[in-house]
């Protein structure tokens, strides 16, 4: 019965902190791993956090969450707009998922508009910055059902 929730990362978020303060905010990728860890444990989950910037590294994380993880958090990042192999991987996934980006992407340009991901999201976090992060694991924590 895992109650375990994969928060998982994709390209340039390790960045998190360092560059474009003004659209991704000053707080790091570690800062955000830590929250989303003491969020999870006071409800009662565990979190497996994990940052890559390689598609076929997500698609792995994801197959391993299809044994070990009672939900999934992913902030796909520019994979969210083009991988259809992504995709195609969360969709063998049956239990909740949530999509989650830091930033408000439909007030940006438009080439950041069209989320391949959200077809199939249970639900979509957008815009709340770092604090996202938390907001999704309080609600995963009420769609998740240990598996
Ligand atoms: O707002 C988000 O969370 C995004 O998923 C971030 C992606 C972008 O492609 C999505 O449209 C929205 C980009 C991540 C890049 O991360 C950086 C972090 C710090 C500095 C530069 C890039």
């Amino acid at each position: 019965m895992s109650k375990t929730i994969f928060v998982l990362n994709g390209p340039n978020l390790n960045l998190l902190g360092e560059r474009e303060p003004s659209i991704y905010g000053t707080t790091t990728l570690c800062d955000i791993r830590d929250r989303c860890e003491a969020k999870a444990v006071s409800l009662g989950f565990t979190v497996d956090f994990r940052q890559t910037n390689f598609e076929g590294e997500l698609v792995e994380s994801v197959h391993q969450a299809r044994k070990d993880a009672c939900g999934i958090i992913i902030n796909p990042a520019a994979y969210t707009f083009t991988s259809i192999a992504l995709l195609d991987a969360l969709k063998t996934f049956d239990g909740p998922k949530i999509e989650l980006h830091i930033s408000n992407v439909h007030a940006r340009e438009s080439i950041y508009h069209n989320s391949l991901i959200s077809r199939t999201a249970t639900g979509v976090m957008i815009g709340f910055g770092a604090a996202g992060y938390e907001l999704a694991i309080e609600a995963m924590a009420g769609l998740a059902r240990p598996s």
